[in-house]
């Protein structure tokens, strides 16, 4: 309840920071980035995600912080094509109970609109086990979404469990290995096999591939030899304040 008291200061002071993690393909080069939000408390410092989006999550505040997330993560995008940098994707984070609020579709197509960034720019990230919960809400929300030219991905992909029928039907446009999926390629004697596993068959299915927390030289080798399309991990950035990233922009120009 304390924390709770304290989000809702926090909510209207805007004590919130968007950090974000570029996504590199193939090549090396940024395609995308995630925006991660923290917490600047006026007295604890930096608190990370997972020590109050649960929080947020069962006090209903996460409605509220996820808009201005997507609200600042809209426009920082736009900011950025509009300073003339490389095109990037800006994927967001929606959490369970953003996913099956009522203004669902009018709060994202509204702030797409507000930012002007092109919606095709814009990637919505959902676990896995969100969108199975309950999956014919989930067809026609994604439906919907694809429809206003948003993308989808999979977060968490593999930790869950996906029903092979309904992932077929779900209109997604990525999969983001989890990354347990990566850290096991070192650690494990048949690491990689399920990595391996999510890689073809989302190329059966023609996803695009996202593999997340690569930290090592050899998770790298091992996903570029199975041409992983995308990879996201403090082997080539930790999460950083928007001016980090427009310096990375900076030297791809
Ligand atoms: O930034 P960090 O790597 O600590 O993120 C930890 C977790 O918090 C991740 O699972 C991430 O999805 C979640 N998270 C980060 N930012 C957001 C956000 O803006 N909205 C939601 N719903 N979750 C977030
Ligand atoms: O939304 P998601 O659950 O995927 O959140 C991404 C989380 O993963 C963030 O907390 C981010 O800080 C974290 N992360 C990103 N790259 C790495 C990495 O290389 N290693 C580890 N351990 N965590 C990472
Ligand atoms: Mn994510
Ligand atoms: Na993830």
């Amino acid at each position: 309840v304390e924390m709770e008291a304290e989000l809702r200061i926090a909510i209207e002071e805007e004590q919130f920071i968007l950090y974000y993690q570029p996504q590199v393909d193939f090549n090396g080069c940024i395609v995308g980035v995630e925006a991660l939000v923290r917490w600047q408390h006026p007295g604890r410092g930096m608190i990370p995600p997972m020590e109050f989006i649960p929080a947020a999550e069962e006090s209903g505040l996460i409605t509220k912080l996820g808009e201005w997330v997507l609200q600042t993560a809209c426009r920082q995008a736009k900011k950025w094509q509009d300073d003339g940098l490389p095109p990037i994707y800006m994927a967001v984070n929606l959490s369970a109970r953003q996913f099956h609020q009522q203004n669902l579709l009018q709060v994202i197509s509204q702030t797409i609109e507000q930012s002007g960034l092109d919606p095709q720019r814009l990637i919505l990230e959902i676990t896995e086990t969100v969108a199975m919960k309950s999956a014919e809400y989930t067809t026609q929300v994604l439906q919907t979404l694809r429809s206003m030219g948003v993308q989808i991905a999979l977060d968490d992909f593999g930790i869950g469990y996906s029903s092979l029928l309904y992932l077929k039907k779900f209109p997604v446009n990525l999969l983001k290995i989890d990354r347990s999926f990566i850290q096991d390629i070192d650690t494990e004697p048949e690491g990689g096999s399920i990595a391996r596993a999510i890689l073809g068959l989302a190329k059966n299915l023609q996803y695009t591939v996202v593999a997340e927390g690569v930290e090592t030289v050899e998770q790298l080798n091992f996903l570029k030899k199975l041409q992983c399309d995308q990879m996201q991990g403090y082997i080539f950035s930790k999460p950083l304040p928007s001016a980090g990233i427009t310096e990375l922009l900076l030297t791809m120009l």
